[in-house]
């Protein structure tokens, strides 16, 4: 099996807009397989000018694993090109099937080289923000294995990061929503987010540590969503919102 030829199948299918089939669905491969194929295909969109910027994790609440029936937390590449600004028009003619998720995302102040435990937190994080993930799968009808979705860069696809906020001590049982237009589509507690959004931010280190994905100050990291993702529609606002953090926008077009 030629992992590189599947990178840059899946980096076409990002790039054109057009869903391709599973990779399960043909061939077996291996978790570690599936992330090798994930770097492979960042490779692609770097020597096209995009620059990393970040890491997200997915499936960091059961809400989530539920509605997609894969039970393991993962993670994957952000770049500069998935980033817009709070307010942003979203170009729907570059996503297959996009999907809005309400998620907080923390910055770095530090670069990350080892595990981290809870109470470095304040050392290596600077601030937290109220995030909207886009996530769109290259696969056909959103249908995807664990192996699949992570040799698709975990459906990543856009974001949109609020206004930095100092990080409180706890960010717990804050109230997370999605919203289309001023109607609410989704919420739940953060807890949903691992029990406690914070082990994020250790988790993410150990998994770029075993993964050898340098994480340097200024780059980002996304918490993965607390509620289940929602198909965007086209002309209605998306709203994230995070209790005593704020809110941040995207308009599709
Ligand atoms: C995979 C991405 C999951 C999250 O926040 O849990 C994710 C998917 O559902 O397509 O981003
Ligand atoms: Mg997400």
């Amino acid at each position: 099996m030629n992992l590189n030829e599947i990178a840059k199948t899946l980096d076409k299918a990002a790039a054109t807009a057009k869903a391709t089939a599973q990779i399960s669905n043909t061939k077996n491969f291996t978790e570690d397989e599936a992330y090798e194929i994930q770097r492979l295909s960042l490779e692609e969109r770097y020597t096209r000018g995009e620059q990393f910027t970040g890491l997200k994790l997915g499936f960091t609440s059961f809400a989530k694993m539920e509605q997609m029936g894969v039970h393991d937390m993962i993670w994957g590449r952000l770049t500069d090109a998935m980033h817009y600004k709070s307010g942003d028009e979203l170009p729907l003619e570059k996503f297959i099937h996009p999907r809005a998720e309400p998620e907080i995302a923390f910055l770095l102040k530090k670069d990350l080289d080892r595990e981290i435990s809870l109470e470095e937190i304040p050392e290596f994080i600077h601030a937290c923000a109220p995030a909207i993930e886009v996530i769109d799968s290259r696969y056909e009808n959103f249908k995807f294995s664990l192996e699949d979705v992570i040799a698709d860069n975990c459906s990543s696809s856009a974001f949109v990061v609020g206004a930095w906020q100092p990080l409180p001590a706890s960010l717990n049982n804050l109230e997370i929503s999605l919203s289309f237009d001023k109607e609410v589509q989704q919420s739940d507690s953060s807890n949903a987010i691992l029990d406690n959004p914070y082990l994020s931010i250790c988790n993410a280190s150990r998994l770029a540590v075993k993964y050898k994905q340098s994480f340097k100050a200024g780059e980002i990291l996304l918490a993965g969503a607390a509620t289940p993702a929602v198909f965007i529609e086209k002309g209605k606002k998306i709203t994230a919102k995070v209790a005593s953090l704020g809110s941040c926008t995207l308009l599709p077009k």
